[in-house]
């Protein structure tokens, strides 16, 4: 538990993501995030996607590249974003916050989960994960050539009916399937295509320790951030969420729920539940911004 009153909140200094995902909103363009491990073929796609329409940039705050360009499809275009690759939205490193982060705070329109179709129980964790985040989702079973040639056919339609999210296998580096896939994102985007995803249902002790948190991250961001994922990753001690709520009461609801926080980092294959001592050492000032 905490063991003193802190005056403020914990300040962030970092980019505000809200900004970030207008500065990447040309108007009339939707922004399409490409999430998945390392190794899966995003750029590839990327690249396929957006030929020679690109550039990279820092994202302000951050070491990591971003980069970003622009898809035409059927007369429309789309802005693509290739996020850092990530095994998880849980934040541990610096390249998955800011996937993480941009998936939670500047919310693209549509996001693709790019997995490997020749290991696709690794990756499906990743795409439960983006899920959980938004319904504009659709995932590219991407190196189905791959999986072929070691003798794993791939159903995408039983996928699909798992997950409840379009499913379209591709082979990036031949360009086999993109029409495909663009067709599932302008119909996300245009709402043509809905979504009927399967959502993880917590214990009820921990729907209770999250139902309090959520209002305080609520509080703090703009409209339309998922602030029931941050709300998950608050509870599982991730000290980005932390600071995003930004207060210090959510620390001692927290540290009062030790039994849900293992329930959720053990079911997302977190490992041990997070040590507090760390999450208290957050730096607190009175009066911290907030945006
Ligand atoms: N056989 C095959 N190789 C692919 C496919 N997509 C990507 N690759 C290869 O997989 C490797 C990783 O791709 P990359 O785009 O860098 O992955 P990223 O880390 O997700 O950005 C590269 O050698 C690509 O050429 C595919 O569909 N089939
Ligand atoms: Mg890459």
């Amino acid at each position: 538990m905490v063991g003193h009153h802190h005056g403020g909140s914990p300040v962030s200094d970092g980019p505000t993501w809200a900004d970030l995902g207008r500065a990447a909103r040309a108007p009339g363009h939707p922004v399409v995030a490409l999430a998945g491990n390392p190794n899966t073929g995003k750029s590839t796609l990327f690249n396929a996607l957006t030929g020679l329409r690109q550039h990279t940039g820092n994202w302000p705050g951050k070491t990591v590249l971003l980069a970003q360009g622009v898809a035409r499809h059927r007369g429309k275009s789309y802005t693509i974003v290739d996020l850092p690759g990530t095994y998880s939205l849980f934040a541990s490193s610096v390249e998955e916050s800011v996937a993480s982060d941009f998936l939670c705070l500047a919310r693209p329109d549509v996001t693709v989960v790019v997995a490997d179709a020749t290991c696709l129980e690794r990756n499906l964790n990743l795409a439960l994960q983006v899920i959980e985040v938004t319904d504009k989702v659709a995932v590219c079973l991407n190196l189905v050539d791959e999986a072929r040639r070691k003798g794993c056919e791939c159903d995408a339609t039983m996928l699909e009916a798992e997950l409840g999210v379009p499913v379209v296998a591709t082979v990036a580096t031949k360009g086999r399937g993109l029409g495909r896939l663009m067709d599932t994102v302008a119909g996300l985007n245009s709402g043509t295509i809905t979504t009927r995803p399967k959502r993880v249902v917590y214990d009820p002790d921990v729907e209770e320790a999250l139902a309090g948190i959520e209002p305080l991250v609520t509080r703090k961001l703009p409209p339309g951030a998922a602030t029931r994922w941050l709300a998950v990753r608050a509870l599982c001690g991730d000290m980005g969420a932390l600071e995003l709520v930004g207060d210090m009461s959510a620390l001692e609801l927290v540290d009062g729920t030790g039994g849900a926080v293992r329930k959720v980092t053990e079911g997302f294959g977190l490992g041990p539940a997070p040590s507090w001592p760390a999450a208290r050492s957050t730096t607190s000032t009175a009066g911290g911004k907030s945006s």
